[in-house]
Formats: C-alpha cells, structure tokens, sequence
C-alpha cells in the first residue's frame, strides 16, 4: 500500500492487517486441509465412502469462532471508525476544517472553492474541473455529491473512500500530513468513461494554498467567472471527444 498520507491513514491500515492475518492464518489452515484430506482419503481400491447426516458440536464451533473473530474486529477497529466518521459528532468535520464541495459526474470531478473568505456559497468561490487542492496540516471538508449517477470519491494515499450519490450530499473529511500530488479516482463503475475519471489532489503549505486561491481568483478575471469558463471548456472538450453517455 502506498505511504499514508493522512491523520487517520496508518490507523485504517491498521485494521486491513488485522483482517489480514486473519483471514490468511484461517487460509493457510483450510488449504493445509484441504491438501491433507485430498492425500488421506484418495480413492482406493475396495475402500467404501462414509455418511455423515451433521454434527452439532461441528456446526456450534464453526459458528462460535467466526463470531468471536468478528466481534474481536469490530472491537479492533472501533476507534480508528469513530475518528474517521465521527459518528459520535454528528458526523461532523473537525470545527476548524477548511469548506469544500465536490460534485461527481460522468466522468469529472467540479470542486468548489470557498475562495479567502473560507466560506462556500458566497460571491468569492470558485470551481476548478479535476483538481483538488487542500492545505497540509489542516482539516478538510468535502460536501460530496453526484449529478447523475453513484461515483465514489477515492483518494488511496490518504485511505479515504466514500461514495457519491445523486441526491444526497454525503460530508468526508481528512487531514493531510504530506505535502505532494497524489491520486482521485472514482472507485465505482459508473460508465464508459469510467477509467478516465480522475483528477489530481494537491496538497500544499498553507501558505501556498492561500497563494494558489489568490492565483486562480486573479487568473480567472472575476471571482466568480472561473466556474462558466471551466465548465464550457468541459463542454467542448465531450462534444470534441464524441465516445461518452453509457
Ligand atoms: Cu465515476
């Protein structure tokens, strides 16, 4: 798995190895058996096959030991759940957490800036086609959403994955720990176009973020300019590409 990149990363990889060693120690075991009983009870000549109508005792320990195998992960990854859905806040982001909206559809990603108020829906935001830009070091929340059908938002490096869904706007958060480019790409087959839904997140010093808003912002002539502009040159781009709609 690549590197963490997140508050929360190592703690999810955490669990994976969990599940892992358990899962492939509960391998090894059915396999070796598996082998075992093919060698032992090999067809020979005269040897007649057994009946077997059930056995309880069987049947209590192979229910028993899954159940306390799950009830053992639920309780080994009980805490890393509760940072990464904060499910005992509401759900909510960190307070401080820096305001994205990320709209799915086929196939991009539309972010939505707050611009330096920090604030969205409000005269200074701005929306950038498949680039994700966030600040290292400070909690990020994203309102998801989709426009058409169900995407989910991935991000590998920081563990995050979350599906998008018409109709609903679903909160994500993460906090990132390394500053870099990494990865977004939509982890649910959602049409043709399915494998070229990607975008690109970039994590900055804080200060160059607050740089890179103010660029984009003077870049775009007016604040609230750069969303028709993008979304017309997204346009073009489909028309121009002619392979879409699935
Ligand atoms: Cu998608």
């Amino acid at each position: 798995m690549p590197e963490p990149a997140s508050t929360f990363g190592a703690g999810i990889d955490s669990i994976y190895y969990i599940i892992l060693w358990i899962t492939g120690a509960i391998f090894v075991l059915v396999e070796t058996a598996l082998i075992v009983f093919i060698i032992r009870y090999r067809h020979r000549e005269g040897r007649v096959a057994a009946y077997s109508h059930g056995n309880k005792k069987a049947e209590i320990v192979w229910t028993v030991i899954p159940f306390i195998l799950v009830l053992f992960i639920v309780y080994a990854s009980n805490d890393i759940w509760l940072e990464v859905k904060r499910a005992d806040q509401g759900g909510a982001a960190p307070a401080d957490a820096l305001p994205l909206r990320v709209v799915a559809k086929q196939f991009e990603w539309n972010v939505t800036y707050p611009g330096p108020d920090g604030e969205l829906d409000t005269a200074d935001d701005f929306v950038k086609r498949n680039q994700l830009h966030v600040p290292i070091g400070r909690a990020v929340r994203i309102d998801l959403g989709s426009e058409d059908v169900i995407h989910s938002f991935f991000l590998p490096d920081f563990r995050v994955k979350q599906d998008a869904v018409p109709g609903m706007t679903i909160p994500v958060w993460f906090e990132a720990t390394r500053t870099g480019e990494f990865p977004l790409a939509c982890a649910e087959l959602c049409g043709l176009g399915h494998y070229r839904m990607r975008a690109s997140l970039t994590v900055h010093e804080a200060a160059d973020f607050d740089l890179w808003q103010s660029q984009e912002i003077a870049a775009s002539g007016s604040p609230t300019g750069a969303s028709e502009i993008d979304t017309e040159r997204a346009n073009e781009a489909e028309i121009s590409e002619g392979e879409e709609s699935a």
